[in-house]
């Protein structure tokens, strides 16, 4: 990891860029130059962002081109009420060059982190599109399930405690513990604010007006959702992406990439694998407002689910593999398991592990579930359905699910039980 100061980004010469400004900005950089190619007045810069939180710029010279994401010093979503740290750059330019090493090639390639405009120069995918816009249109995308198993496998072991020496491991969460803003985003967002009369609140209205109003005063969901805060909050597991949804996604149907790590942080390894779960889910139960005629999604329905079992099993298949080829960090000592009977128990403790971590994953996905249609930042899934009713009736579903799979999570042992669980719930009134 590159050893960066982080309270010096930003500064007395931060200003946001614009379409008119960032090429004379860049012009001083050989490295972005020397992709670019020609002169600075001959590059064309749009502003494309439409994300939550930050400007993102795409650049192109007559050699090349590159995305620019440059932070705010608040929130884009909601304004200059709310500020926000530019530092969350240089976690997002760290978090992108640690997933680069642990997962090769899965991750844009960043070309430069510039401290004092809080901005990230990388890699420009082309033709991707975001993953979350290809599931509204009914895109497959053939090569999700392997790449996004590979990249969670990948990340979450090998900064975990099970690749890394101790040492190592705490060094890079005290560098991550500094993210504390952008967590705080995440603890107020995903696991308080749905289930409190919270200001920027929102949701389909007046049709699931009582499912919000029941969640606030629902014991067990509140109690089950500060659980998985708890866990959020206090299981420095591994680096985790952090806001790893299918809008997190670019994808063609070659190539699949994983962007904007900002909110990386060292947290439990079910956050991750959850909120991708999560999103798959809300994709399916969305279709119903996305299909010409009901059921004209019906295969498209499957393959979703087919994903959503499949990036699961590929995932943990993968992580115990690693374990087992690369498993030399201070947890579960490798010399310990050596033995006939030693790995023997290894593998039992695997298992006991791989089962903990599903419960937690699923746990996370009902957390995440709700956020998405009882809190302030929702999913183009269901907010580009123009029909409130049908919008709501997908949305209800979606919460009736996520509920059981906060209040009832040790009946889902299996990826396949909560495959079931999404078909009946799409199919209930
Ligand atoms: C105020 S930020 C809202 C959300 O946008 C990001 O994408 C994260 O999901 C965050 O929770
Ligand atoms: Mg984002």
């Amino acid at each position: 990891m590159q050893d960066v100061r982080i309270s010096l980004t930003g500064g007395v010469d931060y200003h946001p860029m614009t379409d008119g400004s960032l090429s004379g900005y860049l012009g001083g950089f050989e490295a972005v130059a020397s992709i670019l190619g020609g002169r600075p007045d001959q590059w064309r810069v749009s502003e494309v962002g439409d994300g939550n939180l930050n400007l993102v710029f795409i650049v192109k010279g007559p050699a090349g081109a590159v995305v620019v994401k440059q932070a705010l010093p608040y929130v884009r979503l909601v304004g200059d009420s709310w500020p926000l740290p530019l530092d969350r750059s240089f976690f997002e330019s760290q978090a992108l060059l640690t997933e680069d090493e642990c997962a090769p090639g899965l991750a844009p390639k960043v070309i430069l982190f510039d401290k004092a405009q809080a901005l990230v120069v990388m890699e420009y995918l082309t033709p991707h599109v975001i993953m979350r816009k290809g599931l509204i249109d009914g895109v497959k995308y053939p090569r999700f399930a392997e790449t996004l198993a590979e990249f969670m496998a990948a990340t979450l072991f090998k900064t975990s405690d099970l690749y890394l020496p101790a040492g190592e491991k705490k060094r890079r969460i005290a560098l991550f513990c500094a993210n504390a803003e952008l967590c705080k985003i995440t603890e107020d967002l995903v696991f308080t604010d749905p289930y409190r009369d919270a200001k920027l609140n929102h949701w389909t209205s007046p049709q699931l007006d009582d499912l919000a109003l029941e969640f606030r005063s629902d014991g067990p969901l509140k109690a089950a959702a500060q659980a998985m805060k708890l866990k959020f909050l206090s299981s420095a597991e591994a680096l985790v992406h952090g806001d790893l949804h299918s809008g997190s996604i670019m994808a063609t149907a070659s190539d699949i990439r994983v962007i904007d790590p900002e909110f990386a942080f060292f947290g439990p390894m079910g956050f991750d694998v959850g909120a991708l779960i999560a999103n798959l889910i809300l994709a399916y139960l969305s279709q119903i407002g996305h299909e010409t005629t009901p059921g004209a999604r019906d295969e498209y329905r499957a393959w979703i689910l087919l994903q959503t079992v499949d990036v699961w099993n590929r995932f943990a298949a993968r992580f115990v593999a690693l374990w087992n080829a690369e498993g030399r960090g201070d947890a579960y000592t490798a010399e310990l398991f050596a033995d006939p009977a030693g790995r023997e128990a290894l593998a039992a403790e695997q298992r006991r592990y791989m089962r903990r971590l599903f419960s937690d994953t699923i746990g996370f996905a009902g957390c995440k579930m709700i956020r998405r249609i009882l809190g302030l930042a929702h999913v183009a899934d269901f907010e580009t359905i123009a029909d409130k009713d049908l919008r709501a009736k997908g949305e209800r579903k979606a919460l009736r699910l996520a509920r059981s799979f906060l209040v009832d999570r040790e009946r889902f042992v299996t990826i396949e039980a909560v495959g079931e669980a999404v078909v009946a719930a799409d199919k209930s009134n």
